[in-house]
């Protein structure tokens, strides 16, 4: 169950983020209005949610799952390597010190890498190698997480941003996959459903308590969600896809 849900506000300088996308400049206004109906959904879902404020030095920190990993038994800070979006990292210590104790606070200080390439499978994670993501990072990562009994699994990614672009875990065993991550061995116990390639940025939807964030207007991954048992709320996110953003970077949730 997640309890808790940290966003941060997009700031105007968003229309400067980092993109690969082709497809405009974001409409900042709109979203805004994306925002807010990102955190009713999260509320929807059980989830109290805290809400930074912008920052407009830094145009890529709305997606706050890159800074940090959150466990049930640590927060892991983490260190970007997109040079420009490396200092958000500071930011978000503060907020997680109200929900973790110092001690269960740690800290990436050796290589590089960005909470989208982690995948949180129960105690097990899957980490993507990836263009922000090493493999001193990973090494670091895993250290960590075996500190606490957790445990970890390095994934090679190519031809997308992070490891979440292209997969995603529901429960329940379910996994969504897109491209290059389709029939991967690495994910052959799970019970996986290939997305198809015009609904690829729908691979990155967001389980919560029970329910399923699914980006809007991909029929084809909402139904196939659907018919797996979950509830789902569509909810728009066009305009951080315009930076390479999806459901699940917007938000930390433990
Ligand atoms: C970036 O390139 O860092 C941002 N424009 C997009 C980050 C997306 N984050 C994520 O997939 N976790």
């Amino acid at each position: 169950m997640f309890r808790n849900v940290i966003v941060r506000r997009p700031s105007r300088s968003m229309i400067e983020g980092i993109t690969t996308a082709d497809l405009g400049l974001p409409d900042y206004d709109l979203a805004l209005r994306q925002h807010d109906q990102y955190i009713q959904a999260m509320e929807a879902c059980g989830a109290k949610v805290t809400v930074l404020p912008a920052m407009e030095e830094y145009p890529d920190s709305c997606f706050v799952e890159d800074v940090a990993v959150v466990t049930p038994k640590c927060a892991i800070i983490t260190n970007p390597g997109a040079p420009s979006r490396n200092g958000e990292k500071a930011y978000i210590v503060e907020a997680l010190r109200a929900f973790y104790p110092e001690e269960n606070i740690e800290y990436i200080t050796e290589g590089t890498i960005e909470g989208g390439d982690v995948m949180m499978v129960g105690d097990h994670y899957y980490v993507g190698l990836s263009r922000r993501t090493n493999e001193a990072g990973f090494e670091n990562f895993r250290r960590i997480l075996e500190k606490y009994g957790m445990t970890a699994t390095a994934v090679p990614v190519r031809g997308v941003l992070h490891l979440k672009t292209g997969v995603d875990y529901l429960s329940d065993n379910r996994l969504l996959a897109a491209g290059e991550f389709i029939g991967q061995p690495v994910f052959s116990q799970f019970d996986e459903t290939p997305i198809a390639p015009e609904e690829a940025y729908a691979v990155n939807c967001l389980f919560v308590n029970g329910k399923v964030l699914v980006p809007a207007g991909f029929p084809k991954t909402e139904k196939a969600v659907r018919d797996m048992g979950y509830e789902t709320i569509q909810i728009d996110t066009s305009e951080y896809r315009k930076i390479d953003g999806g459901p699940s970077c917007l938000s930390l949730r433990f």
